[in-house]
């Protein structure tokens, strides 16, 4: 079925040039256009429809675009993540690869005649960047232990890839929802420890059991933006497992026919959820879905902190383990991904787990093999045993490459982390998430401290700075934290985490 969009009566810029031409339709004009060159393209091809492809012009840095993969539940092969590093490593020191708060991947500084060639390895190797940017469905996270979890109900990973395929068409693309009034997120948690942040979905699945049986409680509406941040809300639904992929359509068509396309600002999911109530929502989802929705259960099985799955833990499996490493801010060259998917393969059985805090997982280590995959030379870099502060520091890409922000990011986040360990003594980790601007991406708002970037004047200058956020609380009875300081200069930055971690978070000085 296309999609039954009909010219709004009032059309923001964005659905402007969307009515005018699908995004999809650069699918069919990649090569074409890769021989004329960037310069030569539509402006609105080149900054917004080549998002339709994960291809994202870059105004940073002009020429050296970003590829943002698709890789549902973050977990892929030895060999694909081979594919993904010889594509960066064409690049010299400008190609890099950065692991996602979506648990995906983006690739860094690839040329633009190169993508029909890229594309074509891609599909080789079963990978796709489809709709993974713009007014489209992000990637799918699920749990990053799914399949091997002691503690899971379920593994996420067929679940997450069945709703990928179907919003996706198998990764070729699918006009049915490629044109969404704005982004869409979307997760399954299969575990007791919403490893995938159920509660800042779009449309999140939790376990729940009703009469003895499993299935999912749902989830909708949440969402972070500039202008308003929201935890998701109980839909009061429950499904079966094999009723994932027709309800999270039948979601998305709603959305797609209903939410607002006037102002942009005001088209997340959970602003329509508002303007109808959740009853009607519910309603017309239950209408589109062609199945009765049964009511939610009452409990769901989200009972355990959020673990972040670093350092070696054993496996549901007998005799098997998985280590996760710590990769500082997730940011890898070509190199650290050969090694990695190495690892993988020397170790392992090939399979690479991504998580939403921008590290990595390598699983089905057999205990005999355990010694010796702690000596290796990377894991000095991707430590099995993190500082506390750097354990869970999130970053999101910020002014290195993102033109929206205010302060640069990652750098600055590892250099203060490290600084402050030097520093300080802390028995317990601390979940520091930085993001450069009020968009989000890095996440602040489910940090035990969260920074995020603005300006502000000092001494007569503007200056980067950052507003503080803090009593984010992940996994059990997750809750979003609040801004409880503004405009901190970044240059005094230092003085005031140190006076936080000492007196909220029990660290100590060290001796000098
Ligand atoms: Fe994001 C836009 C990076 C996760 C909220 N995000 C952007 C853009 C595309 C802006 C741009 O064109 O430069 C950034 C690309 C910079 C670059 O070169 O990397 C960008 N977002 C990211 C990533 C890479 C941050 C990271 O370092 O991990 C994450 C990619 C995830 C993925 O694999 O798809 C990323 N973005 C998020 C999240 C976190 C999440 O999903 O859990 C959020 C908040 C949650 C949400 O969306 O509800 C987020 N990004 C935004 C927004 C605000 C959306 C809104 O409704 O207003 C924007 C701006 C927009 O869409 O207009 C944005
Ligand atoms: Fe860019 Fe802002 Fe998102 Fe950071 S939070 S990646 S600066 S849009």
């Amino acid at each position: 079925m296309i999609q039954s969009v009909s010219p709004p009566v009032k059309l923001n810029k964005f659905e402007k040039y969307k009515f005018e031409k699908d995004g999809l339709a650069v699918k069919n004009e990649l090569e074409q256009f890769a021989k004329i060159g960037w310069q030569a393209l539509d402006e609105n091809d080149l900054i917004h429809r080549l998002k339709w492809l994960g291809i994202f012009f870059r105004p940073v840095t002009p020429g050296k675009f970003m590829l943002r993969m698709r890789i549902a539940n973050g977990i892929l092969s030895a060999e694909q993540m081979r594919v993904l590093a010889s594509i960066v490593q064409r690049y010299g020191d400008e190609g890099s690869a950065d692991i996602t708060t979506r648990q995906n991947l983006q690739l860094r500084g690839i040329r633009f005649e190169d993508f029909p060639e890229i594309f074509k390895q891609l599909h080789q190797a079963g990978l796709t960047s489809i709709q993974s940017g713009m007014d489209n469905v992000r990637n799918i996270t699920g749990s990053p232990v799914a399949g091997i979890d002691a503690g899971e109900f379920i593994d996420t990973l067929p679940l997450c890839q069945a709703i990928q395929d179907a919003i996706t068409n198998q990764g070729e693309g699918n006009p049915e929802f490629t044109n969404l009034p704005r982004k869409f997120n979307i997760a399954v948690a299969g575990g007791r420890d919403n490893s995938v942040h159920a509660e800042i979905n779009d449309l999140a699945y939790v376990p729940a059991f009703k009469n003895g049986e499993f299935g999912f409680n749902v989830l909708v509406g949440g969402f972070f933006s500039a202008k308003r941040c929201d935890a998701a809300i109980p839909l009061n639904a429950w499904v079966k497992p094999q009723q994932l992929s027709d309800l999270s359509c039948a979601i998305l068509r709603v959305f797609r026919d209903n939410g607002s396309r006037a102002n942009r600002q005001k088209s997340r999911l959970m602003w329509l959820i508002d303007e109808w109530g959740l009853e009607k929502f519910r309603a017309a989802v239950e209408a589109e879905v062609g199945f009765p929705l049964a009511e939610a259960a009452p409990k769901d099985e989200i009972a355990w902190e959020k673990r972040d799955c670093v350092g070696i833990h054993p496996q549901k499996q007998q005799g098997l383990h998985y280590a996760g490493l710590h990769v500082p801010v997730g940011r890898l060259r070509a190199d650290r991904m050969f090694e990695v998917a190495r690892l993988a393969q020397v170790y392992g059985n090939g399979e690479i787990r991504l998580t939403v805090e921008q590290n990595l997982i390598i699983s089905h280590i057999e205990t005999a093999k355990l010694d010796a995959f702690q000596q290796e030379p990377l894991l000095r870099e991707f430590s099995l045993t993190p500082a506390p502060l750097v354990r869970e520091l999130v970053s999101c890409t910020g002014a290195q490459f993102c033109n929206f922000a205010l302060v640069e990011t990652k750098q600055r986040a590892l250099a203060l982390a490290q600084e402050l360990t030097e520093e300080l003594a802390l028995s317990q980790k601390v979940r520091i998430h930085w993001t450069g601007c009020p968009n989000s991406c890095g996440q602040p708002q489910v940090a035990d401290i969260g920074l995020m970037g603005t300006k502000t004047r000092k001494d007569g200058k503007t200056v980067e700075a950052v507003d503080i956020y803090m009593g984010g609380k992940v996994g059990k009875d997750a809750k979003l934290g609040d801004r409880v300081m503004k405009a901190i200069p970044c240059d005094e930055l230092k003085s005031v985490l140190r006076d936080l971690l000492i007196e909220q978070f029990g660290a100590t000085e060290k001796p000098c």
